[in-house]
């Protein structure tokens, strides 16, 4: 039974920092925002560090049909967000923070609700100094809020209102 255990806790290990370390990327804290029924667009967030210079130039997920980073700033009064033309650089050795309010993965046009107490999959695509891409896969998990509790509720309002008219 023991054995079991710390076999399973070793596996699943392996596929968070195992697999990141091999993709030069550390990623913690990762989490996506629970749905509510209907919704079509959510967010993730976490805090990448690279060893080597690179930069997040794309993000993919089977629950997704549309994935991309974004940024969310003022312009003015209004909080607006977009896609990062040129990605999200990664300068070796800083954590870079995605989270509600900044930058972010943003998921469109989800396929399913993401349920609380699930996981789903991530692909980030990173292209180092020289130009090579690498991929990373992640399970992410989906919460309602960050993981240490820190309340980001107002910010739900920007990744699941509709444009309306
Ligand atoms: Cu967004």
């Amino acid at each position: 039974m023991k054995n079991k255990v710390s076999t399973a806790f070793v596996l699943a290990a392996a596929l968070w920092t195992g697999h990141a370390l091999a993709q030069n990327v550390e990623v913690k804290d990762a989490w996506a925002r629970a749905t509510v029924q209907g919704q079509k667009a959510s967010g993730a967030f976490m805090t990448l560090t690279a060893k080597a210079d690179t930069t997040l130039v794309g993000v993919a997920s089977s629950v997704a049909g549309v994935a991309q980073v974004h940024e969310m700033k003022m312009d003015g009064n209004t909080m607006q967000m977009r896609a990062l033309p040129d990605g999200l650089r990664l300068n070796a050795g800083k954590p870079v923070a995605l989270k509600p309010g900044s930058f972010h993965l943003m998921l469109m046009d989800l396929k399913v609700p993401l349920q609380k107490d699930t996981t789903i999959p991530v692909t980030l695509r990173f292209k180092d100094a020289k130009g090579v891409e690498s991929t990373l896969d992640l399970k992410v998990p989906v919460s309602t809020s960050a993981p240490g509790g820190e309340a980001a509720g107002h910010q739900h309002g920007m990744h699941d209102a509709p444009a309306k008219p």
